[in-house]
C-alpha cells in the first residue's frame, strides 16, 4: 500500500479550471495579480502550489497579444499557466453558453435558459483550446483534474489524444434531472465529452442519481451500481462534497486581526442580534426570497422590531449579464422598501452592501453574526455555511440552511427549511433568534465534528484515492 501510494504521490496533477485562482487586473501600464474568490479558488487553493502540480486557466482578463508572454512568465512562477480568451470567446462561450444555458439549467431555472447555437460553437471552439492547453504540457502519467460545467466537453478531447492518461472531472454545480438536461440541444455531446473521464464527481448522491439516469437514457451506457461501462471502458460515478479548509477559517476567527476589528466593530455597529447573509449576486441564492420571508417576518414578530439587524453582503458577480443586472437592481429596491418601511430614526433592519470583503473581516463578521442565513434556490453545496461554522469558535450560533443546497445533506443541525415557504422561513428566523444557548451549543459542536473532519483536505484526497483505484482497474483490464 505504501509504494502505491507513494507512486500516486510522485504523480504530477494538473488542475484545469475556467478560472485561475488568480485575477489580473491593469492598473495604467501596470498588471496586478490579485487572488479571486468563489468557492473552487477558495477549495484548491492549497494544492497546486506543492510540487510539480500545475493550475491550468483564464487569468481573468483579456490581454493584448504582446502582454501575453510577459504574463505567462509572471503565472508561470506561480506553478499557473495561462488560457488566454479574446472578448468574443468570453461573450459566447462564458457568458453565453456557460452563463446563460447550463447555469441556469443546472440550477432549475428552465426558462432563464438560452439555446444559442453561436454559444455552442465557441463553447466547442473554447473546449479545444483548453485542450490544446493542456496537451502541451500533459504526459501520460499524469493526473489531470478538469473542473466544472465550462468544461464539459474537456475530458474527451483528452481522453482521444491520450487514451491512458488518469482523467478526474468534478461537477462544482447540481446535475439535473434527466428532464432537464433533455431540454439541451446538444446533450449528446457534453455527455460524451463528460464520459471521457475515468472518476466523474458530484457534491451529492441525487446528482450522482440525475446522472446516471441521463447517461442510461441518452447513451444506452450500462450501469452497475456506481459504475458505468461505456465503450468498453469503466468510469466511477460518485459523490464528493465539498468542504473548506476548516484551519484556517478556524484559526482566522482567532487571528489577532479579526479579534482587533470585532473589537472595533461591536460598539459601533447596530446593537442587539445580527443575521448574516453572504452571497454573489446570483438568483440561484435565493437572495430575494429571503428579503420576502425577512418582510414577512418583520410583519409577523414586531417584538424583534429595533432588536436585530440583517447583515446582508452580496458579492458582484457576473453584472454584465442582464438576468444580474435585474437582480441587483430588485435587490436595492426590495432592500430599500424594506428599510423604508420598518427603519426608524434610530434602526434599520438591513445593512447591504454589494462588494467584496477581505477575509479577517469576512470572519469578524462570521464572529459577530448570532445567526447566518443561508438560503439558496438551489446550490452544487455552499461553502459560506461551512465558513460558518468554522468560524464559530465560541461554540454558539444559530444556522438557518435551505434544503436544497448539497450542504443540507451534511448539516442536519442546521434549521433546515424550503426557500419558497416564506411562511416557514419567516418563522424560522424568529426560532433562531431566540433558540436557548444550550441547544445552539448541542447543535453547532455536531456541525463542527462533521465540517472539521471531512474538510477540503479529505475532499482531495478522497477523489485522488477514487481516481487511483479507477486507473488500476482499467490498466489491468487492459493487461488481462
Ligand atoms: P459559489 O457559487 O461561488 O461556488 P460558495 O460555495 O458559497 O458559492 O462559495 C462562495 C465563496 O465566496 C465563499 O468562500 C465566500 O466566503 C466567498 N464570498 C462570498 N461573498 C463574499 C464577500 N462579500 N466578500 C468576500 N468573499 C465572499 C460554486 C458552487 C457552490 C460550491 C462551490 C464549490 O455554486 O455550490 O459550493 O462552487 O464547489
Amino acid at each position: 500500500a505504501t509504494s502505491s501510494k507513494n507512486e500516486a504521490e510522485a504523480k504530477r496533477i494538473l488542475i484545469v479550471s475556467n478560472r485561475l485562482p488568480v485575477k489580473i487586473t491593469r492598473k495604467g501600464d501596470d498588471m496586478q495579480f490579485q487572488s479571486s474568490e468563489g468557492g473552487l479558488a477558495t477549495g484548491l487553493g492549497t494544492i497546486y502550489q506543492s510540487g510539480n502540480n500545475l493550475w491550468i486557466g483564464w487569468p481573468g482578463a483579456v490581454l493584448h497579444q504582446e502582454e501575453e508572454a510577459s504574463v505567462t512568465e509572471k503565472l508561470e512562477k506561480l506553478n499557473l499557466r495561462p488560457v488566454f480568451l479574446t472578448d468574443e470567446e468570453i461573450t459566447y462561450y462564458y457568458e453565453g453558453f456557460s452563463n446563460e444555458t447550463l447555469w441556469p439549467l443546472f440550477h432549475y431555472f428552465p426558462t432563464y435558459a438560452t439555446y444559442q447555437p453561436k454559444d455552442y460553437d465557441f463553447y466547442e471552439s473554447v473546449n479545444k483550446k483548453f485542450a490544446d492547453a493542456i496537451l502541451a504540457i500533459a504526459q501520460k502519467d499524469d493526473i489531470i483534474w478538469i473542473h466544472d460545467y465550462q468544461l464539459l466537453l474537456v475530458p474527451n478531447l483528452i481522453r482521444q489524444a491520450l487514451p491512458e492518461v488518469t482523467i478526474g472531472y468534478f461537477n462544482h454545480i447540481p446535475f439535473p434531472s434527466f428532464e432537464l438536461f433533455r431540454l439541451i440541444p446538444w446533450r449528446k455531446e457534453l455527455l460524451e465529452g463528460m464520459l471521457g473521464a475515468d472518476v466523474i464527481g458530484f457534491h451529492t448522491y441525487d446528482d450522482v442519481r440525475h446522472f446516471i439516469s441521463t447517461v442510461i437514457r441518452i447513451k444506452g451506457a450500462l450501469s452497475y451500481a456506481n459504475e458505468l461501462t461505456y465503450n468498453d471502458r469503466i468510469i466511477a460515478v460518485d459523490a464528493f462534497p465539498i468542504s473548506i479548509d476548516y484551519k484556517k477559517y478556524q484559526s482566522q476567527a482567532v487571528d489577532i486581526a479579526t479579534r482587533c476589528l470585532e473589537r472595533e466593530l461591536l460598539p459601533v455597529i447596530p446593537q442587539g442580534k445580527h443575521l448574516l447573509s453572504i452571497d454573489r449576486l446570483d438568483y440561484s441564492k435565493g437572495i430575494t426570497q429571503r428579503l420576502q420571508a425577512f418582510e414577512v417576518f418583520l410583519e409577523r414578530y414586531p417584538e424583534w422590531h429595533g432588536k436585530m439587524t440583517l447583515m446582508q453582503l452580496v458579492v458582484p458577480s457576473r453584472d454584465t449579464v442582464p438576468q444580474y443586472k435585474e437582480l441587483k437592481e430588485e435587490i436595492n429596491r426590495r432592500v430599500s422598501d424594506i428599510n423604508g418601511k420598518y427603519g426608524t430614526l434610530t434602526w434599520q433592519p438591513i445593512q447591504h452592501f454589494y462588494r467584496s470583503f477581505p477575509l479577517p473581516l469576512l470572519s469578524a463578521m462570521y464572529k459577530i453574526a448570532d445567526v447566518a442565513l443561508v438560503s439558496p434556490m438551489r446550490d452544487g453545496m455552499n461553502l459560506v455555511c461551512k465558513e460558518y461554522v468554522a468560524s464559530r469558535t465560541d461554540g454558539d450560533g444559530v444556522l438557518i440552511l435551505s434544503e436544497m443546497a448539497g450542504a443540507s445533506r451534511e448539516l442536519s443541525d442546521a434549521i433546515l427549511i424550503n426557500p419558497n415557504d416564506i411562511w416557514a422561513f419567516a418563522q424560522a428566523i424568529h426560532e433562531a433568534l431566540s433558540m436557548p444557548e444550550e441547544e445552539q451549543r448541542r447543535r453547532m459542536s455536531a456541525m463542527q465534528a462533521t465540517v472539521s473532519r471531512f474538510d477540503i483536505h479529505n475532499w482531495v484526497a478522497n477523489f485522488m484515492a477514487k481516481l487511483s483505484q479507477m486507473k488500476k482497474r482499467q490498466d489491468d483490464m487492459r493487461t488481462r
